[in-house]
């Protein structure tokens, strides 16, 4: 993205908490926020554009349009510094603070001056909140629960968050002298789809400074525990983040141990046990003389202990450690395996980039082909017709040879409550790629959703089925069904189970990826984007499908363009098993 439009994205999101705080109209703080979002996703540097080409931003109306001119060009706005000096810099991060909205914010610090996170924990501990009008004991306890649950796992952290997070503060880890290594470990080093807290580990002969510069971060609201070589802090925003120093020589045993995840941990140290071999986050030592015998590499322990190194994301004791005694490890899929993405949208529904600015963004990603899936009628909100996706295909063969990517033409349908679909047959045949996905009705009985999904599984004409538990991490659980009988399905008729790279779905799961691999079925690993930036979720996906114990022999979109198209065909027979593997 580019950088003006990040800062002119801060500093709307900036306007619209300010304007909150200060008891701003609701409708208004919405529109600021709506524009913060409709700007950074925007594919277009905004630093080139006039009035009428930022008015022509969705959600940016000509009144923002001059607030984000008069920004470019002075790099300040009059009516934000205005409100700037009405509301002091800390109490805006109080809207960080979960279960505290601006009217609550504005109403702390108004009434009892309360200008950061750590005064308001102060405050809460000292039970001064519930004497202010509104409140009571029933509303401080509420709030004191809501910052807990945030704070203590209550509430986990979305992948994309905690992996954004991590690597900021990782960042300025890095650049400290004598800092060896950093990085993370734990469920996030796992690439578990939620986590509880980050663990990040350092390698430096000198822990003092590494602990002095985490400990006064700006992004901290609490020190828990401040020691020699561990520190946990929490974030404004809740998140828990626990540091270990190590020596730079148990490196590999420490990132081994701080990795995980426990049940893994606990099957290696009784290997080592066993061999007469004591392991921990120092080493792996001689139970009987104490000597080193291995820690500066995981790869080192993992050999000592008779193994091969075993990628993190299967470091789950879900039979890993078996198949890497005999041998018998999968070959992952990699990232760089990925030959394109076939589920993307553009704005002619609910995409914010154009098809070209799409395009050019997935073959600066080296990608050999891209599907392009925008929605079907029947989600209305997206008035899709039969003339708009036509013309949407002549302008994607017209776009193809210059782009120098292969393009697909697709669509994403939904599954209709009994299992029908938009479209019929013979329009849906002159589709390259046929998705479908369930956007409605999420709450039938387990044999009803099964007997809607099989419906679309069976459809000559789909190709995939999307985000097929329709799970949101934050806010919605996953669909009934017997996935067992649509893996088999799948497996029959050539239909692939999507693995929906969003932090926010990561759908199918590690588990259902690994049923459905079982059950023969192949897999799409596929962005869902809706602009630019989401193309990067891929390595999301890519870690779930991972933690499925994928290969990319299971993933359709790293195989070559014909096997593909083969597949996409659906007719023709399915992919020998043994070309699999
Ligand atoms: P989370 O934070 O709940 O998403 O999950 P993890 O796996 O990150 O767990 P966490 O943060 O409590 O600990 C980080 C790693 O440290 C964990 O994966 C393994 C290691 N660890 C922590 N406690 C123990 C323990 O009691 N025994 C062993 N063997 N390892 C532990
Ligand atoms: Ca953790
Ligand atoms: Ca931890
Ligand atoms: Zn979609």
């Amino acid at each position: 993205m580019p950088r003006s439009n990040d800062a002119a994205a801060q500093m709307l999101q900036e306007f619209a908490d300010l304007l909150a705080i200060a008891g701003g109209e609701p409708f208004k703080v919405r529109a600021y926020e709506k524009a913060a979002r409709a700007v950074a996703g925007s594919p277009t540097d905004i630093a080139d554009l006039d009035e009428k080409g930022l008015d022509a931003i969705p959600s940016v109306g000509a009144h923002l349009a001059r607030k984000i001119l008069e920004f470019l060009r002075t790099g300040s706005v009059e009516e934000l510094e205005e409100l700037r000096a009405q509301v002091p810099a800390g109490v805006r991060s109080l809207l960080d603070v979960p279960g505290l909205g601006p009217v609550r914010a504005h109403q702390v610090y108004a009434e009892l001056g309360i200008t950061s996170v750590t005064e308001l924990l102060d405050a809460l501990h000292e039970h001064r909140l519930q004497h202010l009008p509104g409140w009571g004991e029933r509303s401080e306890a509420n709030l004191v629960q809501a910052v807990h649950e945030a704070h203590t796992g209550g509430a986990r952290i979305q992948l994309g968050v905690a992996l954004g997070l991590a690597e900021e503060i990782l960042a300025g880890l890095c650049a400290l002298p004598r800092v060896r290594q950093a990085t993370y470990a734990g469920s996030l080093r796992r690439m578990c789809a939620t986590v509880g807290d980050i663990d990040l580990l350092v390698a430096s002969e000198e822990a003092e400074p590494v602990m002095e510069a985490f400990c006064t971060m700006a992004l901290v609201a609490r020190v828990l525990v401040r020691g020699d070589t561990k520190s946990s802090i929490l974030t404004t925003k809740g998140v828990q983040v626990d540091l270990r120093v190590v020596e730079p020589h148990s490196w590999g045993s420490a990132l081994l141990y701080f990795t995980g995840s426990k049940a893994h941990n606990i099957r290696l140290r009784e290997m080592a046990v066993r061999a007469g071999q004591k392991l921990s986050e120092y080493g792996l030592f001689d139970a009987d003389t104490d000597r080193l015998i291995a820690a500066e590499t995981e790869e080192a322990v993992y050999a000592r202990l008779r193994l091969p190194w075993i990628p993190p994301t299967i470091r789950e004791d879900s039979g890993e450690v078996e198949a890497a005694l005999l041998g018998e490890l999968p070959d992952l899929v990699e990232l760089r395996d990925v030959r394109g993405d076939l589920h993307t949208h553009t704005d002619l529904t609910d995409g914010i980039a154009t098809l070209e600015v799409m395009v050019a963004a997935a073959k600066a990603r080296g990608y050999r082909y891209y599907a392009v899936t925008d929605h079907a009628p029947l989600l209305y909100m997206q008035r899709m017709t039969t003339e708009k996706a036509l013309e949407q295909r002549l302008q994607i063969r017209q776009l193809e040879d210059a782009a120098g990517i292969t393009l697909l033409h697709g669509t994403e349908l939904n599954i209709q409550p009994d299992g029908s679909l938009d479209w019929d047959e013979d329009f849906l045949a002159g589709f390259d790629i046929v998705v479908a996905s369930v956007h409605s009705a999420f709450r039938q009985s387990r044999d009803v959703m099964t007997a809607r999904i099989l419906r679309a599984v069976e459809h000559p004409c789909v190709n995939v089925i999307a985000h097929p538990t329709g799970r949101s991490i934050a806010r919605r659980a996953p669909i009934d069904a017997d996935w067992d009988e649509i893996f088999r399905a799948a497996a029959r008729t050539g239909t692939a189970l999507e693995v929906n790279s969003s932090p926010d779905r990561l759908d199918l799961d590690g588990d259902l990826v690994r049923r459905a691999r079982h059950a023969g079925a192949f897999l799409a690993i596929s962005t869902d984007a809706h602009a630019v930036p989401h193309l990067d979720n891929m390595r999301f996906g890519v870690a779930t499908a991972q933690r499925g114990w994928a290969g990319s022999a299971d993933i359709i979109n790293t195989w070559p363009l014909g096997k593909l198209r083969r597949f996409l065909a659906k007719h023709s027979p399915a992919p020998d098993a043994d070309q699999r593997r």
